[in-house]
């Protein structure tokens, strides 16, 4: 799986890559057709540039910047080192990644690990981290010797303008290696981070309503690796693990594969107990999925965001954008007839969290409606109060387990994510056992609740846990824990 040569599927991907970079700024949006291109289409799915640590080490700049190829074309969207998505940083538990995130947008940006298990302080994965246009921060992140392997994402995190950061293309996948190895029979490992924007005619994002923020905005282009649908190919008797990221600001992901059953490997970067057979996997906004794709036949399979209700906003009336079904990428499966490779009985997750509940919180997710000239505006709080960087929301003694009902009185589901420290899901308002899986985003239904149990056995410091749709953490959903010693 991991450390393997270089597949076939990923040197044509980076060479595609290479391709699109050089045209950077070539030639003009201005010159192409006022509505999103389509051209992309019928393309290999290209992958990000990876950096990879050596010798423990991943040293890297990113330079967030205005100018990169979306869609096939050039666009004032913006991107880390000129791509959209930005560079693949891949790294082994046990390593150190310094990471120099350089401004070069017009507004204060910086940088959250999505999902790993580092330190919220100083110079680690520390939200309340501003760095200023054109100036530049280093952030050090040691993985943890046990941390575990798998898929994870890097984005700006700067209060207020999140939503507008990633909207604009501001997001990259993070991979961690090492560790106890299931053996998988994969052919090709496949990043496919999934993005949604909105382009104007001349290639600028659109910037949202306050309507639409209120929804969580979703935009008209949803993207994989920064391409519209784009072609995975396959020969039969292969097996492929894709890495999907959902990297869109609010759009819930309902995954099916055209012909397939998706066989899940894991969840938001930890192995399930054993691979799991599913006709969709729900991936909320900040969530990832493994999967593990092995055409049977030949043939082209779409694989399809299918609807999801996320809920209405109440007396605006109407819900998100009643968006239809959205193909995201298609696999093109051929060649001779040939059994694919059978899978492991069981993967290595990660063991549930133990030890004695200290203590029990209940939080709560609200939004409230209202008219500002004419216009209708939202509230979105959590336990009655819009974020204040300032007020300590949660104190939590260092090394304790804690259980956390969070209750959504809204009529919208709201993705629940926590930094730093994962949890694992006891049991929801829906009925549907959970999957006690290690996870960092969970959706909270409408009207419903949550139970998580929540290990703060390491990592003392104050970070955050906020509504995943970003508009509403912006808006102010989001609030501080601390966790001290
Ligand atoms: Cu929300």
């Amino acid at each position: 799986m991991t450390g393997a040569p270089i597949s076939r599927r990923r040197a044509l991907g980076l060479i595609g890559l290479g391709t699109a970079s050089v045209a950077v700024g070539a030639t003009g949006w201005a010159t192409g057709l006022g509505a999103p291109s389509r051209d992309t289409s019928g393309r290999d799915l290209a992958q990000p540039r990876v950096l990879a640590s050596r010798d423990g080490v991943l040293d890297v700049s990113l330079t967030a910047a205005p100018g990169v190829r979306l869609a096939g074309r050039d666009t004032l969207a913006w991107g880390y080192n000129g791509t959209c998505p930005g560079p693949t940083l891949r790294v082994r538990r046990g390593d150190l990644l310094r990471v120099r995130l350089i401004n070069h947008i017009d507004q204060p940006t910086n940088l959250h690990t999505h999902g790993l298990h580092v330190s919220p302080r100083g110079n680690g994965d520390n939200p309340f981290v501003t760095v200023a246009p054109g100036g530049s921060f280093g952030y050090v992140y040691r993985i943890p010797a046990d941390h575990p392997p798998g898929t994870f994402w890097y984005h700006p995190h700067h209060h207020g303008t999140v939503a507008d950061q990633i909207f604009a293309g501001l997001a990259g996948a993070l991979l961690v290696d090492g560790g106890p190895d299931p053996d998988l029979p994969v052919t090709d490992d496949l990043v496919l981070l999934v993005t949604d924007t909105t382009l104007d005619g001349a290639g600028r994002v659109a910037a949202p309503n306050m309507t639409a923020r209120m929804m969580g905005r979703e935009g008209d282009l949803v993207l994989v690796n920064g391409q519209h649908q784009p072609v995975i190919t396959a020969t039969l008797g292969d097996a492929q693990r894709w890495r999907v990221i959902n990297g869109c600001v609010s759009r819930v992901l309902a995954l099916r594969l055209e012909g397939h059953r998706l066989t899940q490997l894991a969840l938001d970067g930890a192995f399930l107990p054993a691979p799991a057979e599913r006709d969709q996997v729900v991936l909320a906004p900040g969530n990832r999925a493994d999967l593990l794709v092995r055409p049977v036949r030949g043939g082209r399979y779409t694989l399809v965001a299918d609807p999801y209700d996320r809920g209405s906003i109440g007396m605006m009336g109407g819900g998100p954008p009643a968006s239809g079904p959205v193909a995201l990428a298609t696999l093109e499966a051929s060649g001779p007839a040939a059994t694919p490779p059978s899978l492991p009985v069981t993967l290595p997750a990660p063991s549930a969290p133990q030890g004695r509940v200290a203590r029990q919180r209940r939080l709560t997710f609200a939004m409230g409606m209202g008219m500002m000239g004419g216009t209708g505006t939202g509230t979105f709080t959590i336990d009655g109060r819009t974020f204040d960087p300032d007020r300590d929301d949660q104190t939590v003694p260092l090394d304790t387990v804690e259980e956390w009902t969070v209750v959504n009185t809204s009529p919208m589901d709201h993705p629940f994510h926590l930094h730093v420290w994962p949890f694992q899901v006891l049991a929801t308002s829906t009925g549907v056992p959970p999957t006690g899986l290690r996870q960092d985003v969970v959706l909270v239904p409408a009207r419903g609740w949550v139970r998580l149990r929540i290990p703060f056995t390491d990592y003392p410091g104050r970070s955050v846990y906020h509504c995943h749709v970003l508009d509403h953490e912006d808006l102010g959903m989001m609030a501080t824990i601390n966790v001290h010693q």
